[in-house]
């Protein structure tokens, strides 16, 4: 059972890894979270996947604009969801615990102005 999900987890990286080019990653820490990231057009595509972006540790990150749920891989010994959150939001995207600044969602597109979630 052990080594069913061990080689499940491996095609995986493989998949994902070569889709963005990042370095060796170890299976057994890598692991594959989705979270709900706020967002309107595919110019904030390109923004909220851009924040994760060619960071050692980080395997994939893949924001779907219907669903606006964001897919992430990445190297848990190197990252945590909360910093991956925190990362987003500082590039002018809400998620649902991490806000971005009033300041850097004006400066985002006119198109991008997505609705803000409340609280
Ligand atoms: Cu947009």
């Amino acid at each position: 059972m052990k080594k069913l999900k061990l080689t499940t987890g491996l095609f995986l990286a493989l998949l994902t890894v070569s889709s963005c080019g990042n370095n060796a990653e170890n299976a057994e820490n890598t692991v594959n979270e989705s979270f709900k990231v706020y967002g309107n057009c595919g110019m904030c595509e390109k923004t909220i996947e851009g924040a994760l972006k060619d960071i050692d540790g980080i395997y994939s990150a893949d924001w779907d604009r219907q669903t606006k749920m964001m897919a992430v891989s990445y190297d848990k010994t190197k990252h945590n969801q909360r910093e991956l959150k925190e990362k987003i939001s500082k590039v002018g995207y809400d998620t649902e615990d991490t806000k971005s600044t009033a300041e850097t969602y004006d400066q985002l597109p006119a198109c991008c102005h997505y609705d803000r979630p409340e609280k």
